[in-house]
């Protein structure tokens, strides 16, 4: 797949707001600070999405909109406890509802920190997308951080075996580039 076309379309605070439209949409969904935005950017080639070294950072669903074709969504992060309850709360209202009743949903890619491949968090919300019948799969994120082939082989074994009912696995680095374009084209065949 290849993006010839990346613009920012709306944020949504509430399901009644979501685009009444029919394109598909590939959703991103992940603990708070694992990269999701900065993944956006990286498959966009542009900085259309906001991202800060402070988790919490996208608090809407904001939607792309790709080769005037499909949607790139953009989700508020879970697991992070600075937020406050009744915030979060929101939060988990919105991300369930559109998790669960969302047919144009034709993908989520959950994201892990390729360092931490087997957190608690991160596989109930795997097993909550499976429940909900979701095709997701898992993109492990930041592995410019591991610089040891040996080490991340290790890690890489650990969450595939931790997780299950995945489509597939892949590692990306929004910051070097490193498999961008492969993971366009397991998106690809989804939409
Ligand atoms: N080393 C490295 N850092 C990354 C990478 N991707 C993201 N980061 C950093 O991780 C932090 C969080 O990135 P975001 O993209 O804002 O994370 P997010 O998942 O959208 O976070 P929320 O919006 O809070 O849910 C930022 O400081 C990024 O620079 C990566 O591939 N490598
Ligand atoms: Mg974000």
């Amino acid at each position: 797949m290849k993006i010839t076309s990346a613009e920012f379309v709306k944020s949504v605070v509430k399901v009644e707001d979501l685009p009444a439209d029919n394109f598909p949409e590939v959703a991103f969904v992940g603990r708070s600070n694992v990269g999701k935005s900065s993944l956006l950017n990286a498959l966009m080639k542009k900085k259309l999405a906001y991202t800060s070294a402070t988790p919490g950072k996208t608090r809407e669903i904001n939607y792309f909109r790709i080769n005037q074709k499909f949607y790139f969504v953009d989700l508020p992060g879970y697991g992070y406890a600075k937020v406050s309850k009744a915030e979060q709360d929101r939060w988990k209202v919105l991300l369930e509802a559109y998790l669960q009743n969302r047919p144009q949903l034709k993908l989520c890619l959950l994201l892990i920190d390729a360092r931490h491949p087997d957190l608690e968090n991160d596989k109930q919300m795997a097993e909550f997308l499976y429940f909900y019948g979701r095709r997701f799969a898992i993109v492990r994120t930041k592995v410019d951080k591991l610089k040891k082939k040996s080490e991340r082989e290790t890690l890489r074994q650990i969450s595939a075996s931790f997780f299950s009912n995945y489509e597939f696995m892949t590692d990306v680095s929004a910051h070097s580039g490193e498999g961008i374009l492969d993971l366009g084209k397991h998106i690809s065949e989804y939409l």
